[in-house]
């Protein structure tokens, strides 16, 4: 029998808004414009393979990573269905050296936009799960007036909404506004995301351990502990299992739906570690929380780290609260608080 008793992301977001009074809207109508970004570029990723948007676009990103197709459609998508809402005044994208201006032919709004346009890019051609990560912030600068880079360089903790979309098996939306974390999934045949994990919480302690382990030979001494420690090598333990897929969003969303740790911690090849702070590690963060676990990057909260330009990476530990709490205290104690 089908349920008739469907919610969309636009009545649940509606519904949220009611809940408060001086709500203007506008974070609402923000979210509608990245479930239509989020639409379209599913609609990319399903038929790639059909048409010709796989593989390489023969150019590289600011991190001089070589972009694929999909990279370049996906960033444009997004761009273009915000720069002309009058809703942000600036955005920054992990594709785009500097900040995105509003175009001088669009009013510039009060709210400016992070994003990872398809995360996990090395998967792409391989038909393994991709996603894209989102991050909004309210503006510093006056409003009227163009958005600056200082808008875009704000911890974590000020985020006012943050989120991902996973394309996966299904195309699967899931985010926070600061009021619990809320997945929908995309009804393919209405065209609507549908809200089917309403109120996600994630277990404490976690089955699950995902970390890149042929970094090993490049970690601390207190990483290679942790690790070895939730394996359970010590016989401190039953070990967990080791899931790992190469995709952010996807081992992050596995890990915050059955419970678990993903670890990229700094090694001697990336110093700072690989993953960016403000529209990867950031929004997940807060989503984590959000779900009462936790992320850190080894030694603080990942929300409290001031960002000082816009392609900053940071280590990463986030998960179950009890798990990445064991891991910051072994790599604390074995490394040192401030090594
Ligand atoms: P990308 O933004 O260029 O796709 O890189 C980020 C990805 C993450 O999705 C993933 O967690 C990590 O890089 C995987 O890195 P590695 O291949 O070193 O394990
Ligand atoms: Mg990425």
């Amino acid at each position: 029998m089908p349920d008739h008793r469907v919610v969309t992301i636009e009545r649940f977001i509606v519904e949220q808004e009611r809940l408060h009074p001086a709500a203007t809207g506008e974070l609402s109508n923000l979210l509608y414009d990245i479930a239509l970004a989020a639409k379209i570029i599913s609609g990319y990723v399903r038929r790639a393979g059909l048409v010709d948007i796989l593989g390489s676009a023969r150019q590289t990103n600011v991190q001089g990573e070589m972009q694929q197709k999909l990279d370049v459609l996906a960033n444009e998508t997004i761009k273009h269905a915000f720069e002309h809402t009058g809703r942000v005044c600036v955005m920054a994208s992990e594709e785009e050296e500097g900040l995105i201006p509003t175009p001088a032919q669009f009013q510039p709004g009060k709210y400016v936009l992070l994003f990872d346009p398809l995360d996990g890019s090395s998967n792409i051609d391989v038909n393994v799960s991709i996603g894209t990560i989102f991050s909004i912030h309210r503006r510093l600068s006056p409003e009227g007036g163009p958005g600056t880079v200082q808008d875009l360089l704000q911890p974590g903790s000020k985020q006012v909404v943050a989120g991902y979309i996973i394309y996966g098996s299904s195309t699967i939306m899931v985010y926070t506004s600061g009021d619990g974390v809320h997945g929908f999934t995309l009804d393919p045949t209405i065209g609507e995301f549908r809200l089917l994990s309403p109120e996600i919480r994630t277990p404490a302690c976690g089955r699950y351990y995902s970390v890149n382990e042929s970094n090993y030979p490049r970690w601390t001494p207190g990483y290679r502990k942790a690790v070895s420690t939730l394996k359970g090598v010590d016989g401190t333990g039953p070990g967990r299992n080791c899931r790992y897929i190469g995709s952010l969003v996807a081992d992050f969303h596995r890990n915050l739906v059955a419970g678990g740790v993903f670890l990229y911690p700094a090694d001697t090849k990336s110093p700072q570690g690989k993953l960016r702070l403000l529209y990867e590690c950031a929004p997940l963060a807060f989503i984590a929380e959000q779900a009462g676990g936790a992320a850190t990057d080894g030694r603080r909260r990942i929300l409290e780290v001031g960002p000082t330009t816009l392609h900053q990476r940071t280590p990463l530990v986030i998960g179950s609260k009890e798990d990445v709490a064991l891991v910051e205290r072994i790599v604390t104690e074995t490394d040192g608080a401030t090594a």
